[in-house]
């Protein structure tokens, strides 16, 4: 979590918002995310395919792991921006993604990240900006499962948006 040769100490967050591909475009245009990787976390098979967690049986979500510098964007400026980047209604979905893969999800790497998640939610919930409440869900992070590599900066490297479906 920290950068062994200088002073700046990066940290950590993961979040599920849907497709993996849109939430890492996103989460990299933030001043202060240094690094961003797609991969799966929160089910119950090691190493997982790509194919095998769009079947929805794994139990994982697409998420999206942050590395950020704390200086420069507070772990509460990034949960606030997880939340705007996507519609944290909507259950186990995401616009036209359909499956317990995209379910909205903050994975918290310690307690302080709970605690923050928690309280973000709970503004946002109390906030009236939606008539329903919020489905994401705040749980402990799990083992990360790097994704295939092209689906790394994917929309990046291909261009575009996400596909429908
Ligand atoms: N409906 C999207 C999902 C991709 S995302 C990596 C597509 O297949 O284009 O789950």
């Amino acid at each position: 979590m920290s950068d062994i040769n200088s002073e700046t100490r990066f940290e950590k967050a993961t979040f599920g918002a849907g497709c993996f591909w849109g939430v890492e475009s996103r989460f990299r245009k933030l001043d202060g995310v240094e690094d961003a990787s797609v991969g799966y976390m929160g089910g119950h098979v090691d190493q997982p395919t790509y194919e095998q967690v769009c079947t929805g049986q794994t139990g994982h979500a697409e998420v999206v792991e942050v590395i950020f510098d704390p200086t420069k964007l507070s772990y509460r400026a990034l949960v606030d921006a997880f939340f705007a980047l996507h519609d944290p209604t909507q259950v186990d979905r995401q616009g036209p993604d359909v499956g317990r893969q995209y379910r909205s999800v903050i994975f918290c790497h310690d307690p302080s990240q709970q605690m923050i998640a928690e309280q973000a939610k709970t503004a946002l919930d109390q906030s009236g900006r939606y008539q329903v409440p919020l489905a994401t869900a705040i749980e402990p992070a799990g083992n990360f499962w790097r994704a295939e590599e092209y689906h790394q900066q994917y929309l990046a490297r291909r261009g575009g948006q996400c596909g429908i479906g």
